[in-house]
């Protein structure tokens, strides 16, 4: 992390090919201080080729990449009423590095939000009085709290403490207006349609139907929270583990957790 005023500084670096690049990387909650700034933590970051079918009918030299930084890291999802938020004194920014050099520095998407409190009574981010349809506008009534971003995209520049310096190129995305961001997944009461809802459909444009595709293969809950509907997941890897002579013994599913966890979690 490298601090910049009035901007705290966040860079995940050395995506995709630099991946032995010693200074910078993502980590969970990983030093005591940063446990005060969660906005500032990054958690996971992702590089991968989009895996669409279009994407992937492409030359390998022209189809396009899916880049994922997540932070405030390590939230539970019933941790309402007010929901996860990206920090407006945060710079938040990805790095690439194409050329193999070690130098994450060939390609940066940056990302600067701006929150607007629409109704500083209401207590709660976002009610379901009218149900929130929309991330803006008449349709996101409900939520007092939206966040906007901006995203600039840096070529060729060197990243000093005071910022990028002699790029090949600088160009806001999105014709550089703000994008709204998605509301949390509350629930079918307060954010239905959420597909429609959330930051697909202003993300890609084959997002909502790969979502779609997904559905009808998956269900409609393809990630299952809690260990009674992964159960059958969780008891067929820990047979295949002791038949391959991994474990001494087949264990149960329900130890593979900490007891404490099970009492004190939908785990
Ligand atoms: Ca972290
Ligand atoms: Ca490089």
């Amino acid at each position: 992390m490298i601090s910049h005023r009035p901007y705290r500084g966040l860079m995940a670096a050395g995506l995709a090919l630099a991946l032995g690049a010693p200074a910078f990387a993502a980590s969970h909650r990983e030093a005591p201080l940063m446990t005060l700034d969660p906005g500032a933590d990054i958690s996971d970051v992702y590089a991968f080729v989009s895996y669409d079918a279009a994407n992937l009918a492409r030359s390998a030299a022209e189809r396009k990449a899916t880049l994922i930084m997540n932070v405030v890291p390590s939230q539970e999802p019933s941790s309402g009423p007010n929901y996860f938020a990206f920090d407006d004194n945060v710079l938040y920014q990805l790095h690439v590095d194409n050329d193999r050099d070690g130098a994450a520095e060939d390609l940066v998407y940056e990302f600067k939000f701006e929150t607007e409190q629409r109704s500083p009574d209401q207590f709660i981010a976002t009610l379901a009085l009218p149900p929130v349809t929309a991330p803006d506008g008449p349709n996101a009534a409900g939520m007092s709290r939206i966040q906007r971003y901006r995203v600039t995209e840096y070529r060729g520049c060197s990243f000093g403490r005071k910022g990028p310096k002699k790029c090949d190129s600088v160009t806001p995305l999105f014709d550089g207006q703000l994008v709204p961001t998605g509301p949390s997944n509350i629930g079918p009461l307060t954010t239905p349609m959420y597909d429609q809802t959330a930051a697909l459909p202003s993300m890609l444009p084959w997002s909502v139907a790969h979502a779609d595709e997904t559905r009808r293969e998956m269900g409609d809950d393809w990630w299952p929270y809690g260990l009674e509907p992964n159960r059958h997941v969780l008891d067929t890897f820990l047979r295949y583990h002791h038949e391959q002579g991994l474990s001494k013994r087949r264990l149960t599913p329900e130890e593979l957790f900490a007891p404490e966890t099970l009492s004190s979690y939908k785990v």
